[in-house]
């Protein structure tokens, strides 16, 4: 179906994944052991948890991902045949520094990288890199107490000058730290450790000072990343990436907009960081109203200025809705409490709202916010499929919410005026969740065969969404 819409030649249509979710390999190639890979399986009704390391008995889905450590060359034929002009994956940092502080790489771990981006540009596909995504070194955790401590800074950027140096070339488009916003859901041990591997338990004193001090931490290395890559190769383009959930008020009753305000205020201050350079003015009046302190070095606040990141990447599944409670006259937002239903849209599965004009709203609120380029580098519907007899998958569900996720897309571009690089759906080859562990979450335009524990031929197969993808790839997005 024709829409009349069509993204300007250059467009990076493209797919998304990250490292931990399916290289596998957990011990291959010298690699250390990372938060992701002591994470237990869970489901759309236990949450995954974070193990003191690997204990008999308990199932970690993510040491054997799907297998793409070795699979990768067949999987990219795949992605070459679909039309991808990029295809963003992380380089697992324990793969190239084991613990995370060691003064010397392992040469093994880059290897991978390196022929793997090989096998990219053979096919005409650019790589798009994360530097960290939900799998630091364990033993940064472990040893120095993950981002709260400020010595995670230099390993960081070391890491960083490592790979910047190495891929010059291969890469261009870089991101520091995936979904740095989500650990703003503070009152979740299980985000704090996935995303910032602050070491915590359930109830622990003072976390969301904790969550301030890792957070403050991060964003100062990440600025200093920009501006490292930008000396090592002034081409490089290096991104935030922020989980993009707008926050929209159940009702137009004023405090219910305040209430909106101010979630949107609290989810999205990374982006103020790494996008402006700057704190935003409600942040220091909430941390002293409420007894908390940010320490900071005195060039940090220089330093975020001067390491602004190019352009926005960012995630989209869904849009959030929250509501003003009598109880909470600061307008605080928690989001494990402040979060209802919104009864124009439907849910998917595991309750995920379905939003694509929320899309829309989110590239216009980033453009008039941020004015940087933005891309989308994470999109899509995670849902039970079934594989036929005959090995098909008829997933026009899928098909059904990127078309209309495109298309606002697509508007958004056309009709608003925002600027966006390209567009890269989540989970373009199924591979584990990062929320529930499962396998039967799938995204992929392409199936494997491997269920919960593991079990399969991890045979490849492609489902009705790859044709039409492939179909929207090559109308440059005309053709829905
Ligand atoms: C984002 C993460 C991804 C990914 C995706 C889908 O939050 O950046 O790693 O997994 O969400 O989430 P899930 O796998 O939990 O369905």
């Amino acid at each position: 179906m024709a829409e009349g819409y069509k993204m300007p030649e250059g467009f990076l249509w493209g797919g998304a994944v990250a490292a931990h979710q399916l290289e596998g390999g957990w011990q291959e190639g010298g690699k250390g052991v990372s938060i992701a890979d002591i994470m237990t399986a869970g489901n759309k009704d236990t949450p995954r948890r974070v193990t003191d390391g690997v204990k008999d008995g308990e199932v970690y889905p993510n040491h054997w991902g799907i297998d793409f450590y070795h699979r990768y060359p067949e999987d990219i034929k795949l992605f070459a045949e679909m039309g991808f002009k990029c295809f963003r994956t992380s380089i697992a940092w324990t793969r190239i520094f084991p613990n995370g502080d060691e003064a010397e790489p392992n040469e093994e771990g880059l290897k991978f990288y390196d022929d793997m981006f090989d096998e990219l540009l053979k096919n005409g596909v650019q790589p798009v890199i994360t530097l960290s995504h939900f799998e630091m070194p364990y033993h940064l955790v472990k040893e120095y107490g993950g981002w709260t401590n400020r010595k995670l800074i230099d390993f960081f950027v070391h890491f960083a000058e490592v790979v910047f140096k190495r891929y010059k070339g291969k890469v261009k488009y870089w991101m520091t730290f995936n979904e740095i916003n989500n650990q703003t859901t503070w009152d979740s041990p299980h985000h704090l450790l996935q995303d910032s591997a602050i070491k915590v338990d359930e109830g622990t004193e003072g976390m969301e000072q904790m969550m301030y001090q890792a957070a403050h931490n991060e964003c100062v290395a990440s600025a200093k990343v920009v501006q490292l890559g930008h000396k090592i190769d002034p081409d490089y383009q290096i991104g935030a990436m922020i989980a993009m959930c707008p926050i929209y008020p159940l009702t137009a009753k004023p405090e219910d907009i305040m209430m909106a305000e101010r979630a949107m205020q609290t989810r999205y201050w990374f982006g103020d960081l790494q996008a402006n350079g700057e704190y935003p003015a409600w942040l220091p009046k909430y941390l002293a109203r409420n007894n908390m302190k940010i320490d900071m070095e005195p060039d940090d606040l220089e330093t975020l200025k001067n390491g602004r990141v190019d352009y926005v990447g960012f995630s989209y599944y869904m849009s959030f809705t929250t509501k003003y409670t009598d109880d909470n006259a600061d307008y605080v937002y928690t989001e494990s409490k402040d979060l209802v239903s919104n009864p124009y849209v439907q849910k998917s599965d595991w309750g995920w709202q379905i939003d694509p004009v929320g899309l829309r709203y989110a590239m216009n609120w980033m453009t008039d916010r941020w004015h940087k380029p933005l891309f989308i580098v994470e999109n899509g519907f995670g849902a039970y499929d079934k594989k036929e007899a005959d090995g098909s998958v008829h997933d026009d569900y899928r098909v059904k919410y990127f078309h209309d996720h495109i298309l606002e897309m697509e508007k958004a571009v056309a009709l608003d005026g925002v600027d966006l690089i390209g567009y890269t759906p989540w989970g373009c080859i199924d591979l584990i969740s990062a929320s529930t562990g499962e396998m039967a979450k799938r995204y992929g335009f392409i199936y494997v065969d491997e269920d919960d524990e593991g079990n399969g031929s991890l045979e490849r197969s492609k489902k009705d969404s790859f044709d039409w993808y492939k179909n929207v790839i090559a109308s440059d997005g005309e053709n829905l």
